[in-house]
């Protein structure tokens, strides 16, 4: 049952970790990496390997500026790569990053059992869709779209405003039928934010976590850590783990990475230190 396993991500005793496969031509760190298909299942081969527990397929980019994408172009994309992951490891949670109705339901015919809706399901059909298969749905918060989100970045408290737009869309989910353990809220780090509002978003994750959901966060790589260090996009491994150490103590969290095995190393060493007697 697609919805089992989901629950089951909140059971490892650990934070869950989300390895990114990007079939796109234009992601911001990987983009036109993996758009081949036999590329595509070999990293996803590999972020299996060093430790993934779930699978985010992406046809789409939501970079800053990036253009949105036909959903039939998005669906050949990602379907022949789902199919074909659900056929070799069917205990694998495969999610699929989509705000498109179209595209979730054919990624979920094809074995996906987690819809990753960085609108936090806009598209009406979307929740009614997800509840009807037993599924999981990440919402995120993004305020406009990708192509114009970093234009105004300015809350009045962004903390505040974020919360009570994912509080109000979790309401939705579980009012559409989604168990409320199926429904993970995500503060869209980077999705028309500034600097100070990234990091105060990663600070609330606890108090996101009080709205009574599992959480998930999404820093890998992202611009805000090279506004911090100065480091390029393929140098910001110790910031992306730097930015999720305080997530990784909430109950129930899902850490949306790149680089899974660093990822899987540092999570592991700190929750040792943590629970040492
Ligand atoms: N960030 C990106 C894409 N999807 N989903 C969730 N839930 N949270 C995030 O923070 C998030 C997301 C952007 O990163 P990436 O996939 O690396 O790049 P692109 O959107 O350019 O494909």
């Amino acid at each position: 049952m697609a919805g089992e396993r989901v629950d089951g991500l909140w059971a490892l005793g650990r934070p869950a970790v989300m390895g990114i496969l990007n079939l796109t031509p234009d992601s911001f760190s990987d983009g036109g990496r993996f758009d081949a298909p036999g590329a595509a299942l070999a990293h996803a081969e590999r972020l299996l390997a060093e430790g993934a527990d779930v699978i985010d397929v992406g046809g789409e980019s939501t970079r800053p500026g990036a253009l949105p994408v036909e959903a039939a172009v998005e669906i050949g994309r990602v379907v022949p790569v789902i199919a074909e992951l659900a056929r070799r490891h069917p205990e694998v949670v495969l999610s699929v990053d989509t705000g498109k109705v179209a595209v979730a339901r054919a990624a979920l015919d094809a074995g996906a059992t987690m819809v990753n809706d960085v609108t936090a399901a806009r598209e009406e059909e979307m929740l009614p869709l997800v509840a009807g298969r037993g599924a999981g749905i990440v919402l995120m918060h993004m305020r406009g779209e990708p192509r114009t989100m970093q234009a105004d970045t300015g809350y009045a408290d962004v903390v505040a405003e974020v919360h009570e737009l994912l509080a109000e869309r979790a309401a939705a989910a579980v009012a559409a039928g989604i168990a409320p353990a199926r429904v993970i809220l995500d503060p869209g780090i980077g999705f028309g934010k500034d600097l100070a509002g990234n990091l105060r978003l990663l600070r609330a994750l606890g108090d996101l976590a009080a709205l009574g959901h599992p959480v998930a966060v999404g820093a890998s790589r992202k611009s805000f850590l090279g506004a911090l260090t100065g480091a390029a996009v393929d140098d910001r491994l110790p910031g992306s783990l730097a930015a999720v150490a305080g997530a990784s103590a909430l109950p129930r969290v899902l850490v949306r990475v790149h680089d899974v095995a660093a990822t899987v190393q540092f999570l592991a060493v700190l929750a040792a230190v943590r629970s040492a007697a």
